[in-house]
């Protein structure tokens, strides 16, 4: 059977970009028969950069009630947080193995994270595209469902698989396909559409948390930089214009429609039409997962005993997997 694995990691509260860009797209391959699905916190991913332990803890909590209140049902999905099983981390060091320095060198997102600073930045950082191969291979996983920032990372991990069934003439780890689709693949920043909209951004404004409350959302899309023009009535007469077509991708994706078909019903539309729309459609879908999300982190008992359980069944997948690399590798155990 195919099976997907994806994850998000605790490193501040979600946003749209990981609602639409990745969360709402697994209820979708939850639902379909021909898939497994096993879904992770990343805890382990979040201290690349650092974190308060009270904010780790807090944030662990609110992406799995994100995942549940949108729809991941803990029973038909294996939901459970990274560091509950040791066979990420011990693959983890098996592939940092397999995986070469130059192959990390080309990672845009570590240049992107790490800017001009990368000789203060942690060593975790810089070698986490390796412990998120090692996320999808002890698995066997055979897709990864992931915005567009990703992409390169889950192509890293069929080279880092390619070479190990090489090198030790196995044909073992699968050959993982990035799932990429949809109009909000890729959610931009509010106020400057070059920049993917990210939980650690500098300003609030800039995002769309999954817990802002109705006014918080309508005045964020009020402020969202724009142009002066109209909507036009074509994909084409947004080529030059980030923003605007941010908002129209957004929309598309919060109604599940095609951004083409935004434009059918919004071509000509000023903003002042535009913005109120979305952000009522944006509470309108958001409202009811974050009433859900509140009313489970009021009972955090109950999501580490569902994390617990869940991990449980992850160990018993990834256990033999890791076990057989160890063995193809010659360790004595
Ligand atoms: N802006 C986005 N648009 C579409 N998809 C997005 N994802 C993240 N941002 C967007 C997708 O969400 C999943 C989980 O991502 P993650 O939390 O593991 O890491 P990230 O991509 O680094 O997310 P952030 O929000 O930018 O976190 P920080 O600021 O802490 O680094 C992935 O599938 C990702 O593609």
């Amino acid at each position: 059977p195919s099976r997907v694995f994806s994850g998000i990691k605790p490193s501040g509260g979600l946003t749209l970009g990981n609602y639409l860009g990745a969360i709402q797209r697994w209820v979708d391959m939850q639902e379909d028969p021909t898939f497994e699905t096993i879904f992770c916190v990343v805890d382990m991913h979040a201290i690349t950069v650092w974190q308060d332990p009270a904010d780790l803890t807090r944030a662990t909590r609110e992406v799995a009630a994100a995942m549940i209140a949108s729809g991941i049902d803990p029973e038909r999905s294996i939901l459970f947080n990274q560091c509950r099983v040791p066979a990420h981390a011990e693959l983890g060091w098996l592939l940092s193995c397999v995986a070469r320095v130059g192959w990390m060198n080309r990672m845009t997102q570590f240049k992107d994270k790490a800017g001009k600073n990368t000789e203060k930045v942690s060593l975790g950082l810089y070698a986490y595209p390796a412990l998120m191969a090692a996320d999808i291979l002890a698995y066997h996983a055979t897709h990864v469902p992931v915005g567009e920032d990703q992409k390169q990372h889950v192509e890293l991990t069929r080279d880092i698989a390619a070479k190990f069934n090489h090198d030790y003439g196995v044909d073992f780890f699968p050959m993982t396909e990035p799932v990429i689709e949809g109009p909000a693949m890729r959610v931009m920043n509010l106020r400057d559409g070059s920049k993917k909209m990210s939980k650690s951004g500098e300003s609030d404004m800039e995002r769309i948390n999954m817990l802002d409350d109705a006014d918080t959302i309508s005045k964020k899309f009020k402020k969202a930089r724009t142009d002066p023009e109209a909507l036009p009535s074509e994909m084409d007469g947004l080529a030059e214009r980030p923003e605007a077509r941010n908002l129209v991708n957004i929309y598309a994706g919060l109604a599940g429609m095609s951004s083409q078909a935004v434009l059918g019903e919004y071509g000509g539309a000023g903003w002042g039409t535009f913005k109120p729309a979305l952000a009522e459609l944006a509470v309108e879908k958001l409202a009811p997962v974050s009433d859900e999300m509140r009313r489970l982190l009021n009972a955090p008992d109950e999501i580490d005993a569902l994390m617990a359980r869940g991990a449980e069944r992850a160990a018993a997948v990834a256990e033999p997997i890791l076990a057989e690399t160890f063995r193809i590798m010659g360790f004595v155990r």
